[in-house]
């Protein structure tokens, strides 16, 4: 009974810490997506467990937060007006925008490094291929053009690659492309499923995820697709990494007990972040 009436006092004890100071804990600050109140919302925990609260509240759905890189906007999509769209939030001011107004699907925002550009994925060509749009919405232009699915972009830290995802060899894998359009490589060409790339703070490396060993598991691989290793062996599905802004930690999503939780890896092994009894999804590490 003790351990059910620990979450409870958690919550409370964290709304009070977050309200009495600005966005920010000790080790930082996690963004995901939860449905607990009956429809997909966007939360905020802090790395330390404390301040875990609901950001958003609205009736439609909200998912995918992406953080600019100051830390100050979120990214996100939500199909409040009827289709999904990328709208931005000021965490300061709570100032909403709907940056792609556009009938077809549009999701999984993620922001240049200089956080003058966000890439995203849209059908508005028949299928989803990758996007280019400035930050206030303006010059869309297609980065991919094929009949595949292409989704879940992420930049390098230089600014110069995307990396996103696409089944066009007839399984999922990991493909970067130079920022201007040219020279696109597969970095994972084997027969599992790979995706959700995560480029590390440092430029070096990808994490991703792979059914590579029967179910699914993170991996790191360096940016060039070279040496790859295994993160997390478990048999439970542990997906969607995201990097520490230092490189030493990555958070993902696993239903190792029972729900799809928050848990954090890092040298010393890996730790849940999150006890809701209610799935989570979409993590995103502020910068
Ligand atoms: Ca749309
Ligand atoms: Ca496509
Ligand atoms: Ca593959
Ligand atoms: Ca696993």
């Amino acid at each position: 009974m003790i351990r059910k009436k620990i979450p409870v006092l958690y919550l409370f004890v964290g709304l009070i810490i977050t309200s009495c100071s600005s966005l920010g804990g000790v080790g930082g600050v996690i963004a995901f997506v939860s449905d607990r109140d009956g429809n997909d919302d966007i939360y905020v925990i802090n790395v330390d467990g404390s301040g875990q609260r609901k950001i958003m509240e609205h009736a439609a759905s909200n998912l995918y937060p992406a953080w600019s890189p100051d830390g100050e906007l979120i990214a996100f999509v939500s199909d409040r007006d009827g289709n999904d769209e990328i709208y931005v939030m000021d965490m300061g001011v709570g100032d909403m925008e709907n940056l792609t107004g556009n009938p077809a699907g549009d999701a999984a925002p993620a922001w240049s490094p200089d956080g003058g550009q966000i890439a995203f994925a849209s059908d508005r060509d028949g299928n989803y291929d990758i996007y280019i749009m400035n930050a206030d919405g303006s010059n869309v232009r297609a980065l991919t053009g094929n009949s595949a699915h292409d989704w879940g972009p992420a930049w390098s830290p230089d600014g110069e690659q995307i990396t996103f995802f696409t089944n066009r060899d007839g399984n999922y894998e990991i493909y970067v492309i130079n920022s201007d359009g040219s020279e696109l490589r597969n970095l994972t060409d084997n027969r599992a499923t790979d995706f959700y790339p995560a480029w590390s703070p440092d430029g070096e490396q990808i994490a991703f995820v792979s059914y590579h060993e029967g179910n699914w598991d993170i991996y790191v691989m360096n940016a060039d697709g070279s040496d790859v290793r295994r993160l997390t062996e478990h048999s439970a599905s542990d997906s969607q990494p995201s990097w520490s802004p230092d490189g030493e930690q990555i958070v993902f999503v696993s239903n190792r007990e029972l729900y799809f939780e928050l848990y954090v890896i890092n040298s010393d092994g890996v730790r849940r972040l999150t006890d809701n009894q209610n799935d989570v999804k979409d993590p995103a590490w502020q910068p």
